[in-house]
């Protein structure tokens, strides 16, 4: 990717919203305790996507007459103290395909004559709050109003854009996918019972960081599988216990990866973890073999629940008739959330976007438990690259106040469900591209089913 990438992006971007300005924001420093002690710094994905500078404090406009000017900041003499030697605007201008430059601080003025000669600025929904005073700022409306200004047009554009990767994206996921499945080899390896979740989670970050990358989100590393955003390190690993770890390294140039496995502390799974891993890679197995472009992600995701509640039927914690079972939302007890989401060069790719990226124009949530959550849910296309992610969770407050509620007694086997209290849960997650007639698992292979499990676990 370079000067030329960005430059046809934005001109495709240009074509479909023809009418006004396009002004991408880019993200500025975020403090963490005081102004100059900060996070580490993330670009945002549309900037990264449309000029791809990961430098702070930037803005590129894209005028009517079809000019480009890419906005950075002011250098201070003092910089090369602080900083050394380093890319300058102009220097970031070259490498984007800009032409034009200018320092951020004329910006709002700018922005003003074009308003004045009554051009519409199309932007996007800003995330960061900081973003949001700086977009009332160089709009010169009351923060409070940004939102509602936010471009509906140039949202259906740089989502229709941003869904199709490019052979030279996927190239990135895949980079990002190969450093990715390192660190799981590693953590694999180190996992053996008297080890604390943290010093996993350093041996994984470690690994991305030795390669000089970021994550792409926090990692989720917990014998706590069940709790599905659990973002605690504290638990040490016991005989027993099944690890979960989703995780992933983004690309050199910031693309995502975004993988789950789950494995036996121990380094072999017992019988009963066994029964409900078989299911939960049969509903991967059957989700990533139905994809294509034939398919809605709402379809798969709905295979993978039905693939759940046959599998759950054959080991006595469900009844009745599945497909029944499913439309009611059953399973939606072991399977709460969404199959998957878009992913790219957001871990979530362009969530920040809105329904837009997961749903066709009007259509809606469905407003059942589980069902609800899927955050993907439209008509697949070649190019898309989605998260396959289904998972069986056994979370006692769920059963517990389903069963007081005698909620689908006529489908859950409660009295059974007693042993698999302290069981914990198991997902599996694999990035997958849609090609022309069905679906590519992207990356070189993460040791997944029992066998190869069991085979480097502690080992
Ligand atoms: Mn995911």
């Amino acid at each position: 990717m370079n000067a030329v990438t960005y430059t046809e992006r934005r001109r495709v971007l240009r074509e479909k919203v023809s009418d006004g300005a396009i002004l991408i924001l880019g993200n500025a420093e975020a403090p963490r305790n005081y102004a100059d002690n900060v996070y580490p710094f993330r670009q945002d994905s549309n900037f990264l996507y449309y000029v791809g500078v990961s430098e702070a404090g930037m803005a590129a406009l894209l005028l009517p007459d079809g000019g480009e000017v890419l906005f950075g900041r002011t250098e201070h003499p003092d910089d090369l103290v602080w900083f050394g030697p380093h890319a300058i605007l102009a220097d970031h201008a070259g490498a984007a395909g800009f032409t034009n430059t200018a320092f951020m601080e004329t910006l709002p003025e700018k922005v003003r004559q074009l308003q004045a000669g009554g051009v519409t600025i199309h932007y996007l929904p800003p995330y960061r709050g900081d973003r949001s005073l700086e977009l009332g700022r160089i709009l010169h409306i009351d923060p409070r109003e940004v939102a509602q200004g936010v471009s509906v047009g140039l949202v259906k554009a740089v989502v229709a854009q941003r869904s199709v990767k490019s052979d030279a994206e996927v190239e990135e996921i895949e980079d990002a996918l190969a450093v990715t499945a390192e660190a799981y080899r590693a953590v694999m390896a180190a996992t053996r019972p008297g080890r604390v979740e943290s010093e996993l989670v350093s041996g994984l970050q470690g690994v991305a960081l030795a390669h000089d990358r970021q994550q792409s989100f926090n990692p989720i590393v917990s014998v706590r599988g069940e709790v599905l955003h659990n973002t605690s390190y504290a638990n040490t690993l016991a005989d027993g216990d099944l690890l979960l770890v989703d995780s992933g390294a983004e690309s050199r140039r910031w693309y995502a990866s975004d993988i789950t496995r789950t494995f036996p502390v121990s380094g072999s799974f017992t019988p009963q973890q066994r029964e409900v891993y078989e299911i939960v890679l049969a509903m991967q197995t059957a989700a990533i073999e139905a994809a294509s472009p034939e398919k809605t992600n709402r379809e798969l995701h709905l295979l993978a629940a039905l693939t759940a509640t046959q599998g759950l039927i054959d080991i006595g914690l469900m009844k009745g008739d599945p497909e029944a079972a499913v439309r009611a939302g059953a399973h939606a007890l072991f399977f709460p959330h969404g199959l998957g989401h878009m992913m790219g060069q957001d871990v979530h790719d362009m969530e920040d976007l809105g329904d837009a990226v997961g749903y066709e124009d009007g259509e809606k949530r469905s407003e059942q438990f589980g069902l609800g959550f899927l955050r993907m849910a439209r008509k697949l296309k070649p190019g898309f690259v989605i998260t396959i992610e289904p998972g069986i969770y056994f979370v006692p407050a769920l059963i517990d106040g389903w069963r007081s509620e005698g909620r689908f007694v006529d489908f859950i086997c409660y009295d059974r469900l007693n042993d698999y209290r302290s069981f914990g849960g198991i997902r599996i997650e694999d990035d997958v591209l849609i090609t022309d007639s069905g679906a590519r698992v992207l990356g070189s292979g993460i040791p997944k089913t029992v066998e190869d499990l069991e085979a480097v676990v502690g080992v």
